[in-house]
C-alpha cells in the first residue's frame, strides 16, 4: 500500500547478485502464518519482485533470494575502496549477503494436512535459522484472514508455529526411524555414531548432536528409545539447527492505533511470553523506502537509521506521499530503523554468533585481477585459521603451511583464533 502511495516501481533485479556457490551462503527461513508480511519482508530484504497481497496463501512456491548482513567494513580502516564480488558496500558499509527463503503460510494442524500442510518446509531444512514473521498488530487470526486490529493475540502465533516446525522434524526423523536404527543395530555401530549420521540430514553437527546426548542422558542403545524421547532429542536438535528470531511486523498499524509508549508495552509483553528475541519491523515501510530510494527521491542507504527527501523531489511530491514518508521517519526515529535488516544482523552476529573475516594478500590487499578485499566470509566463532582455509577452499584446508595475520604482518598457525574483521593470507603448498 504504501509503495503504492510513493508511486514509483518496485525493483525486480537483486543489486550485485553474483551467488557463491550456496554451501558458502549463510540459509536464513522467512516463516509465518499467511498473510503477515513474510513476502513484504523477503522483497524489502531482497528486491526480488515477489507477489504480496492482502490474503492467506499468496505465496505458495518458495522464494528464494540473497537478502544481506551488514558490517563496518575494514575497506574505511585501510584507506582503500574495496571490490566485492558479492554483495556492495557503499559509504564503508559492507553488505553480504545471505540467502533468504520466504515460503507459504503455516497454520496450526499444518502437521495433520491443515492449510497448505508442513511438506513446503522441506525447503528450510538447510537453513541456519528461521526469522518468524508475526503480525504484532493483531489483525489476522490464526488462518491469516483478516480481523479487527487487536482481536487476535499474537503470543499464539509464537507458540503453534514453533510447535508446527518442530512437529515437522520430528516427522522426518521418525520417517525412518525404524529402518536407521535396525541397520546400526545390525552393523553394530554405536548408537552415537549413527544418531550423527542420521542428523547431519537436519543440518545438525556432530559435538551439537554429542552435547544433546549427553544432557539428556538417553540410553546408548537406540532401539530403548520411547517415542518420547525421539521427540524430545529433535526438539533439542531443532533448537541448534533452526534457532526462531521473532519479528514483531506492522508495527506501523500497532503504533497507528495506540500510540508508541502502549506499542513499547505491547512488544514487552509479547517478549515476556517467549525466549526468543523479539524485533520489531515495518516491513511495507521499508519497502516502500527502498523503491523510493531507487526511483531517486530519497537519499537513504538500507539499514540507516535515517533518510532525507532529495531537495528537488519535495515540491514534486503530492501530500500522501510526503505523508507516508512522514510516518516512516517517525518509525525509524523510535526504533532506529524499519528493523528490517536490523533482524537480519542480529540473526547472524547475535543469535548465531558469526564473525567477519576477509581474505587478503599481506602486500595488496587484493586477489590476483587486483580487487581490493573482494571477498569477506561468515565464520563461526572461535573458528581458526585452518576453518578459514576450508572455507576459502578445500584445498587451501589441506594443503595449509601458515598463515599471515594481514594486519598486524604477523605469522599464524593453523590453531589461531580468529577476531572479527580479521584480514588473512593463507599460505598453502601448491
Ligand atoms: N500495515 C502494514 N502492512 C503490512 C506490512 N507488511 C506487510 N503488510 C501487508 O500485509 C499483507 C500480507 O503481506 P504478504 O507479504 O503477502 O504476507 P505473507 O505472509 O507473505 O502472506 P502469504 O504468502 O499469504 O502467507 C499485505 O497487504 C501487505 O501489504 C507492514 O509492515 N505494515
Ligand atoms: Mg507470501
Amino acid at each position: 500500500m504504501l509503495t503504492q502511495q510513493l508511486n514509483t516501481k518496485p525493483h525486480p533485479t537483486i543489486i550485485n547478485l553474483k551467488y557463491y556457490p550456496p554451501h558458502n551462503l549463510m540459509k536464513i527461513g522467512v516463516v509465518g502464518k499467511p498473510n503477515v508480511g513474510k513476502s513484504t519482508f523477503f522483497k524489502a530484504s531482497t528486491l526480488k519482485d515477489v507477489d504480496i497481497q492482502n490474503f492467506p496463501f499468496t505465496t505458495i512456491k518458495a522464494n528464494v533470494g540473497a537478502g544481506y548482513a551488514r558490517i563496518k567494513c575494514v575497506c574505511k580502516e585501510v584507506e582503500k575502496q574495496c571490490n566485492p564480488r558479492t554483495g556492495f558496500c557503499t559509504d564503508g558499509y559492507r553488505y553480504i549477503p545471505i540467502e533468504l527463503v520466504d515460503v507459504a503460510g503455516l497454520v496450526p494442524g499444518a502437521h495433520e494436512g491443515k492449510g497448505m500442510g508442513n511438506q513446503f518446509l522441506n525447503d528450510l531444512i538447510f537453513c541456519d535459522a528461521l526469522i518468524h514473521i508475526v503480525d504484532v498488530s493483531g489483525s489476522t487470526n490464526e488462518k491469516g484472514d483478516s480481523v479487527e486490529m487487536g482481536s487476535h493475540n499474537p503470543v499464539n502465533d509464537i507458540k503453534f508455529l514453533e510447535e508446527e516446525i518442530d512437529l515437522w522434524l520430528i516427522g522426518i526423523i521418525k520417517k525412518n526411524w525404524r529402518k536407521f536404527v535396525r541397520t546400526a543395530h545390525m552393523q553394530k555401530e554405536k548408537g552415537i555414531e549413527a544418531l550423527t549420521k542420521q542428523l547431519s540430514n537436519i543440518n545438525l553437527k556432530e559435538e551439537d548432536t554429542m552435547e544433546i546426548y549427553e544432557r539428556l542422558g538417553f540410553s546408548d542403545n537406540l532401539i530403548e528409545w520411547t517415542d518420547d524421547q525421539i521427540d524430545q532429542f529433535v526438539i533439542e536438535a531443532r533448537k541448534k539447527t533452526k534457532p526462531i528470531i521473532i519479528g514483531a511486523n506492522k508495527i506501523d498499524k500497532l503504533i497507528g492505533k495506540y500510540g508508541i509508549e502502549k506499542t513499547k508495552e505491547k512488544l514487552k509483553e509479547l517478549q515476556s511470553a517467549t525466549d526468543s528475541r523479539v524485533v520489531p519491523i515495518f516491513a511495507e515501510g521499508e519497502l516502500a523506502l527502498r523503491n523510493a530510494q531507487k526511483a531517486g527521491i530519497v537519499d537513504y542507504l538500507y539499514g540507516n537509521s535515517d533518510f532525507k527527501i532529495k531537495e528537488d523531489k519535495i515540491s514534486l511530491l503530492s501530500s500522501e506521499q510526503k505523508q507516508a514518508l512522514d510516518k516512516i521517519k517517525d518509525i525509524m526515529n523510535v526504533f532506529d530503523s524499519t528493523g528490517v535488516l536490523n533482524i537480519l544482523n542480529y540473526a547472524v552476529f547475535d543469535k548465531l554468533d558469526y564473525i567477519c573475516v576477509y581474505p587478503a594478500g599481506t602486500k595488496t590487499l587484493c586477489d590476483k585481477k587486483g580487487n581490493v578485499l573482494p571477498d569477506v566470509f561468515l565464520m563461526k566463532r572461535d573458528s581458526t585459521a585452518l576453518d578459514f582455509a576450508f572455507k576459502i577452499h578445500t584445498d587451501f584446508g589441506e594443503k595449509f603451511i601458515r598463515a599471515v595475520n594481514v594486519k598486524t604482518k604477523q605469522v599464524i598457525g593453523k590453531d589461531y583464533v580468529l577476531k572479527d574483521k580479521d584480514m588473512i593470507e593463507i599460505i598453502a603448498d601448491k
